[in-house]
């Protein structure tokens, strides 16, 4: 079925085939890597965010794990339930909310080959969507988050290097080449941020949203943050700096907290899985939250980077 669709793309252009995937996480790069497969490298790659996407003319062949563009796209590969209703921009697609990750139905929409390694990397990369990750793979994903800001036309080569190593463990996804350089370039910035995250990480805090305000400190180390806080409350909410003054919002939830993720970015206009979503929002909208939280019931934790905990 799924070489349907790329003898379908074949015949209908030439190569090279632009490709527009999500350059913040696992998921989004080794889907990338596996279009290049299936396309036997002749594809173009580029990265977006969720927020920038959803709004760029640009029109793409394939985009993955990611919003279709308004210049829309040929083929469209996503499992997130809240770009359904942005189907009309892309002229086919694989699209399932129920799909462990965007690389598994590119994996079985488009590649033709049985290679192990490649499977275990795809089972490994649906753990990792899903938040089930060590140390290791959430550094990996802060790294990536660096790289995205900073010099994001590196990420196609990561993508490469990911295709000749596939990775099944955090320390597989370490040792690529171009993110244990960027470790070295980061190490000094990141150090405090991981030594306060892990202080944080001993709250034990009892039906409470807590509030991680990263603001004055790099964003891009959410990802760790987010794992070294995971079992410390029921939801954790991330603050850090967005464009315009505006405030980018990660949050996850566990299955049995009395509100979840998406609810919370939803009511604020943003969107995600249930359990892990994001959202933009504004200084004045703070408050609205703190409220909303403890309508629904559930107590507010605010912690501020570097404050004492
Ligand atoms: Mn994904």
């Amino acid at each position: 079925m799924g070489l349907d669709l790329v003898g379908w793309l074949q015949g209908l252009k030439d190569p090279p085939y632009t490709v527009l995937s999500h350059g913040e996480d696992l998921d989004g790069i080794f889907s990338a890597s596996l279009v290049h497969l299936a396309f036997l490298g002749q594809v173009e790659m580029k990265f977006m965010a969720p927020d920038e996407s959803k709004i760029s003319s640009k029109s793409y062949d394939i985009t993955l794990d990611l919003p279709p563009t308004k210049g829309g796209t040929l083929i469209l590969i996503d499992h997130h339930d809240s770009n359904g209703e942005l189907l009309a921009r892309a002229k086919k697609h694989i699209f399932d909310p129920k799909a462990p990750s965007t690389a598994e139905l590119v994996f079985k929409g488009l590649v033709d080959e049985c290679d192990p390694r490649i499977e275990a990397a795809v089972r490994f990369t649906s753990e990792v969507d899903r938040g089930v990750m060590d140390e290791k793979t959430a550094l990996f994903t802060s790294l990536v988050r660096r790289i995205f800001r900073m010099r994001r036309e590196r990420l196609a080569k990561l993508s490469l290097e990911l295709l000749k190593n596939p990775p099944r463990t955090g320390e597989d996804l370490m040792s690529v080449p171009t993110i244990s350089s960027e470790w070295n370039l980061s190490k000094k910035e990141m150090e405090p941020v991981m030594l306060w995250a892990g202080k944080l990480g001993r709250l034990d805090l009892k039906n409470t949203v807590l509030i991680i305000d990263v603001r004055g400190f790099p964003g891009y180390s959410t990802p760790y943050i987010l794992y070294k806080t995971k079992d410390s409350a029921d939801v954790l909410i991330t603050l850090t700096e967005g464009k315009n003054g505006c405030i980018r919002s990660s949050i996850r939830s566990k299955d049995d907290s009395l509100i979840s993720a998406i609810e919370i970015a939803r009511r604020f206009g943003g969107g995600g899985h249930r359990n892990a979503a994001g959202m933009l929002i504004n200084e004045s909208d703070l408050e609205r939250l703190q409220r909303f939280i403890v309508e629904r019931g559930m107590r507010v934790y605010v912690a501020k980077i570097g404050s004492s905990i």
